[in-house]
């Protein structure tokens, strides 16, 4: 059987010449206008890199390599009696760029337990920080410390072909997905189990297995972590996350050192940190009204006076997507099946009743629907994960499949140093006189 390098390299060797030919024949091409507004206003709207891991429809949602979340769940191989997708295969796709077999799944599950041990002195450096430091922070931590490993870094101090890049980097990005569950185990066990360690469970899938070292020995845990990894996994290139590791990977920084990079853009309130925020936000609502299941009134009520507090209500809204997120229909189909009676997933679905109407009365939020994060947060405490400063470390390894996929893409397409222009608003001003251009040479 082949190995997934092998795999790998016989896809990208063809994508190489196709993207040659490409540039060749239609490098000259534009593909749109920048306006004023979008070097000011982050960028939306603009096209501006290649991811080749999956593709955003405003309106349809996230599909990988063309293949949509439901399409998956029913085309992707599922655990022994299971029937959520592996993120295995998912991986498979989305580096290969076709459909796993049942075999290409082993093969990527196999190589990744192989490939999982971590060294003392990563835990020794999360140890070293106080264990009230965000689990993002010890996240990161960890991954930095996990540095040391890195086959890229240590063939490219020897003196690397630019030729040969991708392959250390495939190296690289094997190693850290099959090693971030140990670690990600590691931080929530030492920060909310008294320190209370699980050893992995070689035989279990890599989800089943973060499943099982994170304490939640329960089948339909481990089926919840294999659709979550799944559909978390990527979004297109431009995200923050995404983009963060595809921007520091140009400058060769290594696949640990650009995805540490990527995880500190998803520790942010606006993008991954707000699953976080979802289930602080619904358990202060219960806390200020002592109820359970508060109404959607009461919702209404408490969802206005965020807004007057001048604050976001976390879980809605998105850049790109103005449409309820597919993600957040397959988690809502996943509690429909799973827990429909749930108070806490039920208040979830009064407030995507509620939600998205005062949203538009505001006249400005683009997208008034719920996205990813508007739903995680209540199927994990459902299964008793409640602690949720740590969700976004949840987000953050199932991040790793897609944006480390691309960085092997990056490299094995031979992108360069990402570059783009900026200007001053000074420059600006002169150019609006026709005193000179704000393009860069
Ligand atoms: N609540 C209140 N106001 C919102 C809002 C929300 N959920 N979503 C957008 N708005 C506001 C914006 O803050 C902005 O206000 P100002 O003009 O006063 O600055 C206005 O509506 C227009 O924003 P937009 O163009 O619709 O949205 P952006 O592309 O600028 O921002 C996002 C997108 C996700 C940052 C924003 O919708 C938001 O803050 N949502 C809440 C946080 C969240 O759920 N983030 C997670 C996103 C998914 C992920 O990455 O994990």
């Amino acid at each position: 059987m082949a190995t997934v390098k092998e795999r790998f390299k016989e896809v990208a060797d063809k994508a190489n010449a196709d993207t040659k030919e490409l540039l060749k024949e239609h490098g000259g091409k534009k593909i749109g206008e920048v306006t004023l507004s979008q070097i000011y206003q982050g960028m939306r709207g603009m096209t501006g890199l290649v991811s080749e891991t999956s593709l955003l429809d405003a309106n349809e949602g996230i599909r990988f390599r063309g293949y949509s979340i439901p399409e998956l769940q029913q085309r992707l191989p599922h655990a022994p009696g299971g029937k959520e997708p592996l993120p295995e295969g998912l991986f498979h796709l989305m580096l290969i760029g076709e459909l796993p077999t049942e075999d290409d799944v082993t093969t990527v599950s196999n190589a990744w337990a192989r490939r999982s041990h971590v060294p003392t002195h990563v835990f020794a450096a999360i140890d070293a920080l106080p264990v009230t430091a965000h689990p993002m922070t010890q996240f990161v931590c960890g991954i930095m410390a996990l540095q040391t490993e890195s086959n890229f870094a240590k063939a490219y101090a020897k003196g690397l072909n630019k030729k040969d890049y991708w392959e250390y980097v495939l190296d690289d990005a094997m190693d850290l997905i099959a090693r971030l569950p140990r670690i990600a185990a590691y931080i929530y066990r030492r920060k909310y189990k008294n320190g209370d360690h699980i050893q992995p469970n070689g035989l279990l899938d890599w989800a089943g297995n973060l499943a099982h070292m994170l304490g939640y020995e329960d089948e339909g845990f481990k089926e919840l972590m294999r659709l979550y990894m799944t559909i978390h996994a990527d979004h297109e290139g431009g995200n923050v996350s995404a983009h963060t590791v595809h921007l520091v990977g140009s400058a060769l920084s290594d696949p640990y050192l650009s995805f540490a990079a990527g995880m500190n853009g998803l520790a942010g309130p606006l993008h991954g940190l707000a699953n976080q925020e979802v289930i602080k936000w619904i358990m202060e609502l219960r806390e200020e009204l002592g109820v359970e299941l508060p109404t959607k009134q009461q919702i209404d009520a408490y969802v206005r006076k965020t807004l007057t507090e001048g604050k976001v209500v976390p879980g809605y809204g998105h850049a790109v997507l103005r449409k309820t997120d597919p993600r957040f229909t397959a988690q809502m189909e996943f509690a429909k099946k799973h827990m429909p009676d749930d108070p806490l997933v039920n208040t979830v679905w009064n407030i995507y009743d509620t939600v998205p109407g005062i949203l538009k009365e505001l006249g400005k939020v683009k997208n008034p629907w719920p996205n990813v994060d508007a739903h995680s947060g209540a199927l994990l405490v459902h299964y008793g994960l409640v602690e949720y400063e740590f969700y976004t470390v949840l987000f953050g390894v199932s991040r790793a499949l897609g944006v480390l996929a691309s960085l092997c893409w990056d490299r094995a397409l031979n992108f360069p140093l990402e570059r783009p222009k900026s200007v001053t608003t000074d420059s600006v001003h002169k150019w609006l006189k026709g005193e000179g251009e704000i393009w860069g040479e």
